[in-house]
């Protein structure tokens, strides 16, 4: 079934029950909500969308973005989106690689994005809102709200969402309507989903932990969700005494922790504090246990299967665990080599389930490669207790999370070593207060390096904000073992202070 038809069929008997809030941009109902999707359906099949085509979405969080999200399911299409830090040289590629029908873009970025768009043969590029023609908000008021739920089956897309998996350029995971419900279900049961909650959304909406873990569990009760434009400490602080379930990267609870107002009164109603996506500190959680009486749940999962464990509503939650394997998914440990592990021993996860993706986008050959048997090979080192709970331990892959976003080491070296006066690079991540790790390169130069600053400038041109190096210092040769390659567990531990 189209996962939006189960989530107008949750909204069925609550038409005018509150759907979101969004404290600056008042109150949406079920009705309101359902209506503007079919609209918004309407219009993206107006453009040319057909079942299966590719809508790509890089604009701004907003109650708009969400009605386009599902308008996308609706019409059968595939979700595809971007971060909204990406810059122009970033998004060619996708445009390219997912050969979207239609671009929507903010209209501050129309005039850089559409030209691109055009190059890729993305037949349209409209804006989210504004007053200029061609403004999907504005199409919407002219259209009608009956455009059809297009029939889906279980393996049939619902998004495309790119991530670069272990290795090299960014993939697009693919993700069915299947994938997505069967994750939902499953962590409204585990997480005790009811009907009395009420969601602060802080997170993004391009990446899965805002877009799907969030919003589907409250779209499929159906919960009102209070949706902040972005994680902001005095709107959250707001925010909380009206809600039940918060969901965060551990930068929320680290930067809630640094401010004093927030204390345990103030979240004596929350029923629960989820983490995810980049480890929580042992001292993040005993801290936070300590100032509101209430233990965080820790929870694991990626981009290419959603949620894959979580530590239990009823039972212990461990700090530094990720608890046990989602009731439906099936986790082993495998050495690099695909050899068992023993009990106790420390192996790369590997995990089966409805929740694993379809593959990457156009790519089967990289696709097999992180497949073994029919289990999908997560790039993370793990350990796993006698009553099965999971200690996410390491990474096999070279991955550096910073407050929850993936930042690829090679993809900034690449650019590095491109600049003048730079001879090679090395991008680590290294401990950070407030982000957990955060990006530093080390380069050896040539006589006509132009110093940190300039190349800082150069590389804000080129990556996303988030991926710039916090600092660009100097190195006389980078160490390197006996097959030449770089080591970077010598250069984290040497530099772990730098910042
Ligand atoms: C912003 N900046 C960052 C980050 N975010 N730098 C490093 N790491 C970051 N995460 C930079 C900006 O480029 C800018 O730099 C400066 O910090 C301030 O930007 P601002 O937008 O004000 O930052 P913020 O609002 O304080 O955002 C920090 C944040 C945000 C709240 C931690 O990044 C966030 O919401 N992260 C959540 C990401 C997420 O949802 N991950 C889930 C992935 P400058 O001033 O130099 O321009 S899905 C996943 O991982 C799986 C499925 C899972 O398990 O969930
Ligand atoms: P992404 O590719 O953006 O989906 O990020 C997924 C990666 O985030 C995983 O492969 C892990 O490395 C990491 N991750 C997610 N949740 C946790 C967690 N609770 N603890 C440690 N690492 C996590």
């Amino acid at each position: 079934m189209n996962l939006y038809q189960r989530m107008l069929d949750a909204a069925g008997p609550h038409q005018d029950a509150v759907a979101f809030h969004m404290p600056d941009a008042g109150v949406r109902s079920h009705a309101e909500l359902h209506d503007a999707v079919g609209r918004c359906a309407n219009v993206l099949i107006e453009a040319g969308v057909e079942p299966g085509d590719r809508v790509t979405v890089q604009v701004e969080k907003s109650f708009e973005n969400v009605v386009l999200y599902l308008a996308v399911l609706r019409a059968g299409a595939v979700y595809m989106p971007l971060n909204t830090a990406y810059t122009g040289a970033e998004l060619g590629y996708f445009f390219d690689d997912a050969e979207p029908r239609v671009l929507v873009c903010d209209p501050a970025r129309h005039a850089e994005l559409e030209p691109l768009a055009k190059g890729a043969n993305v037949a349209c590029t409209l804006t989210l809102a504004g007053d200029g023609s061609g403004s999907l908000t504005e199409l919407m008021g002219g259209a009608t709200a009956d455009a059809p739920i297009v029939q889906r089956a279980n393996a049939d897309l619902a998004a495309i969402v790119y991530t670069s998996g272990t290795t090299g350029r960014s993939k697009g995971a693919m993700l069915s309507h299947g994938n997505l419900f069967a994750n939902a279900a499953t962590l409204r049961k585990i997480w005790g989903w009811e009907s009395g909650d009420v969601l602060l959304h802080a997170l993004p909406i391009y990446h899965v932990h805002g877009l799907f873990v969030a919003l589907h569990c409250a779209l499929l009760e159906p919960s009102p969700v209070l949706l902040l434009p972005r994680f902001d400490i005095d709107a959250v602080l707001a925010s909380l005494p009206q809600a039940t379930v918060l969901m965060g990267v551990p930068t929320f609870y680290v930067r809630l922790l640094a401010d004093s107002r927030f204390d345990r009164a103030q979240c004596a109603h929350m029923r629960l504090f989820i983490s995810g996506s980049a480890p929580l500190l042992p001292e993040t959680f005993a801290a936070f246990e300590n100032r509101t009486g209430k233990r965080i749940l820790e929870r694991y999962g990626m981009t290419e299967a959603g949620m894959i464990a979580s530590n239990p509503l009823k039972g212990e939650r461990v700090a530094g665990t990720v608890g046990y394997p989602l009731p439906d998914v099936d986790v082993r440990l495998r050495s690099p080599d695909g050899d068992t592990v023993e009990s106790g021993g420390i192996g790369v996860l590997e995990i089966r389930g409805p929740n694993v993706f379809q593959g990457y986008w156009r790519q089967p050959e990289r696709t097999a490669e992180e497949f073994r048997d029919g289990w999908f090979i997560t790039g993370d080192l793990a350990s796993q207790a006698a009553d099965g709970r999971i200690s996410i331990v390491g990474r096999h892959k070279d991955l550096i999370i910073s407050g929850g976003l993936n930042i690829y080491p090679r993809e900034i070296e690449f650019e590095l070593d491109q600049l003048p006066g730079i001879e090679e690079s090395a991008v680590i991540g290294v401990p950070h207060a407030d982000f957990g790790e955060a990006v530093v390169a080390l380069v050896v130069t040539r006589d006509d390096w132009p110093g940190e600053a300039a190349v800082i400038a150069k590389l804000r041109h080129r990556l996303a904000a988030f991926k710039v190096p916090r600092t660009v210092m100097r190195i006389d040769q980078l160490p390197r073992n006996a097959m030449g390659k770089v080591q970077k567990a010598i250069l984290r531990k040497h530099y772990a202070d730098a910042l």
